[in-house]
């Protein structure tokens, strides 16, 4: 005889990653999955995006390494609530990993948490954190192909920060490529060109992040 299961049956991962999206939800705090290859940005881009609009959203980081605390000081000194996950060799975070360092930031009395995920633009991809949204960062030094060699992560971004955008006269880096190839995968992304270190284009980011945090809190209550 056979039995009809329609019940899915979760991962651990999928378990723990509905009900990290349900915290989120029940205290409003917005929580954005970061995303992209060593050195493209990342924890330059959340210090500055602190730094610079931390006055006007209460934001905390969970930042994810093999190794080290460096970038959870980094932001710390830009004025972020932050905790550090050592991963100890997995190339991406959990969302068990995440459930135990929310405790630590106070995230339910935050209005943002960034999760800077270990630097690959593979593994963690494949790992539902329960963020509302995932930000992929691309920086033009690594190349303009990086969408086509790595679809999965792009085709899975809700927002891509081309980031480094002041190095774009000195590097062969075709925005029109990239764009074609990741609105290919994903036609509503929302793009904004940056560089995180003279505050180029950052305004845009800021204006989608302060709507997006405004309009999740709002949708709850
Ligand atoms: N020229 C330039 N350098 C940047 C920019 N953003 C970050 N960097 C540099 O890139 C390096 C790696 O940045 P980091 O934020 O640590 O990258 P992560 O590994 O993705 O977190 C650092 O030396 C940063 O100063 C940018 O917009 N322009
Ligand atoms: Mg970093």
């Amino acid at each position: 005889m056979k039995v009809a299961l329609n019940k899915k049956i979760l991962d651990k991962n999928t378990e723990c990653a509905i009900r990290n999206k349900a915290f989120f939800r029940d205290n409003k705090t917005l929580c954005l999955n970061v995303i992209s290859s060593p050195g493209s940005g990342k924890t330059t881009i959340i210090s500055k995006t602190v730094t610079d609009i931390g006055d006007k959203l209460k934001i905390g980081v969970v930042e994810g390494d093999i190794k080290t605390d460096i970038d959870a000081q980094k932001v710390r000194a830009a004025g972020a609530v932050a905790v550090q996950i050592e991963t100890r060799g997995a190339c991406h975070l959990t969302a068990e990993q995440v459930t135990g360092a929310l405790s630590a930031i106070g995230a339910g009395d935050l209005d943002v948490v960034f999760i800077e995920n270990v630097g690959n633009l593979v593994c963690p991809s494949a790992f539902d954190l329960g963020e509302q949204a995932r930000v992929v960062v691309l920086s033009v030094p690594e190349g303009d192909d990086k969408p086509a060699k790595y679809p999965g992560t792009f085709a899975k971004a809700d927002v891509l920060l081309i980031n480094k955008i002041d190095l774009i006269d000195y590097i062969d880096f075709s925005l029109d490529r990239v764009i074609a190839d990741v609105r290919s995968l994903k036609p509503k992304l929302e793009i904004f060109q940056v560089s995180a270190t003279t505050g180029e284009g950052m305004q845009g980011w800021y204006d989608w992040l302060q709507a997006r945090a405004r309009d999740f809190a709002g949708q709850k209550s």
